[in-house]
């Protein structure tokens, strides 16, 4: 199971910030440790008097933002479903943690299962759920039963189920395990998998799963690191959650950085925490006799960041001003000896095979763009090559239901932006000894 290989090759590092990953409440899954370190404070605050809208209030005032890609403001979510006319209403946590290069998902889950259900449970209360539903793959079955095994504790200890802490709230929480596609990571395409059928991407907008979601009806769909974050504003108050992170970006997040670098790594930093020290300090700098290319910031899809931008701080939008994108954290290295050709055609291949094929300029584009790219490394004309990606690449962005095709496309583009010089020098040098190297972003 690569998930499990990963926890044993990648270091664990703690950072100078550390909020979900503090020991008090990490490491040790058992809810008797996590309610040791102060677990479930933040809902039995909740419980003993605060209104659903109390708790939204808070979120909002918080800033939080969501760690699943996106950045995108909770308590918005949490709002436009709390208000929704239709009165079932679902809450729907994503862990099924597909981007290539993202560990974090897996980790929390791991070793810290209870802060991600508290955090749930104050959601399911803050819009009147009817219950919540944690989405988990089937190729990760110790997560699966560290999760289950965690929803079995909180029944028994009244967290969770009917009356919960006496309150009068009653929700339960579903542990769904479902397909490993990366497809199935797709908000619409997990509520398709949920309701039991074939994990495809629906169309949207206009509809967002705030306004039908799980069998149609108002749903809150986030990542399981903004779950865990809820659970410490709660219980710590958005003062304390603010003085980490930037204004606009508040918090921390868990860094994954895989790739090359000397130490792959999981650390927990504020958001804004600088780019270079994390890959000097944490992650132990280049290879050995080597110096870095280029980073992939939010795993592919966010596209390409050159190495002399690596004085850009890790937060949604700075990233975004550089063209790349922050996504789930998850940044994967490039040193100078990795072929950036090989790397963008074999994530090019990864989007291939994780397109759903519903949507035919999704299913072709994709299928074209790596053609075009393995052409390339095999030599075949490559002027030729250029322009055919340049131009598939304006075709397909934004023609599908879900964002695959267009990180498929925007990858490629930012490729061609930053790479062409050394493309070409890449291709001249055909038949000469030229490096295939890629870095490895899973463990
Ligand atoms: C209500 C509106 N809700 C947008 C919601 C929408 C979704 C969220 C973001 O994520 C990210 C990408 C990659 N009313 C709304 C609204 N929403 N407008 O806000 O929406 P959006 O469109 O940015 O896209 P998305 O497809 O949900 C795309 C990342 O996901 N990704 C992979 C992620 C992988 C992991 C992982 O492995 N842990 O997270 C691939 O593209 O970063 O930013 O909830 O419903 N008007």
């Amino acid at each position: 199971n690569l998930k499990v290989l990963f926890l044993m090759n990648m270091t664990i590092m703690e950072g100078p910030d550390r909020v979900l990953t503090n020991p008090a409440i990490f490491g040790d899954p058992s809810l008797a440790s996590y309610e040791r370190g102060g677990g479930y404070k933040g809902l039995r605050r909740v419980l003993s008097g605060l209104s659903p809208s109390d708790v939204i209030a808070e979120i909002k005032e918080s800033g939080l933002r969501g760690r699943g890609g996106s950045g995108f403001p909770t308590a918005l979510k949490w709002e436009k479903v709390a208000n929704h006319r239709v009165p079932v209403r679902y809450v729907v946590a994503n862990g099924s943690e597909g981007e290539p290069g993202s560990h974090k998902d897996h980790y929390l889950i791991s070793r810290s299962p209870h802060q991600i259900l508290e955090g749930m449970i104050i959601a399911c209360f803050a819009v009147s759920a009817k219950s919540g539903h944690l989405f988990v793959k089937e190729s990760f079955p110790e997560g699966i039963n560290i999760l289950r095994k965690a929803r079995e504790e909180a029944l028994a200890a009244g967290l969770l189920g009917n009356n919960i802490l006496g309150s009068g709230f009653s929700v339960d929480i579903e542990i769904f395990v479902g397909p490993a596609a990366y497809i199935a990571g797709e908000e619409t395409a997990l509520l398709e998998a949920l309701e039991g059928r074939v994990p495809r991407p629906r169309p949207k907008p206009p509809f967002y799963p705030t306004e039908m979601g799980l069998y149609n009806k108002p749903t809150v769909v986030n990542n399981v690191e903004t779950y865990a974050h809820v659970s410490r504003i709660l219980a710590e108050g958005t003062v304390k959650f603010r003085e980490r992170g930037t204004p606009k970006s508040p918090g921390t997040m868990i860094f994954s950085v895989s790739g090359s670098v000397r130490r792959p790594v999981v650390v927990e930093l504020p958001l804004g925490f600088s780019l270079e020290r994390l890959l000097y300090d944490y992650a132990g700098g280049p290879l050995p006799g080597e110096t870095f290319q280029c980073f992939f910031t939010g795993g592919p899809s966010f596209g390409i960041l050159p190495a002399r931008e690596i004085d850009t701080p890790l937060e949604y939008d700075a990233l975004r001003a550089k063209g790349t994108g922050l996504g789930s954290a998850g940044i994967i290295v490039l040193g100078s000896k990795d072929s950036i050709l090989a790397t963008t055609a074999a994530f090019s291949e990864f989007y291939e095979k994780g397109s759903c094929g519903q949507c035919p300029p999704c299913r072709l584009g994709t299928e074209s763009l790596h053609q075009t790219l393995e052409g390339l490394m095999n030599g075949q004309n490559s002027e030729d090559g250029i322009e055919r990606l340049l131009k598939v690449t304006k075709m397909i962005k934004g023609r599908g239901n879900c964002g695959l095709i267009t990180a498929s496309a925007f990858m490629v583009e930012s490729l061609l932006e930053h790479f062409t010089p050394l493309l070409r020098e890449e291709l001249a040098s055909r038949g000469t000894e030229v490096s295939r190297r890629i870095p490895t972003w899973h463990y």
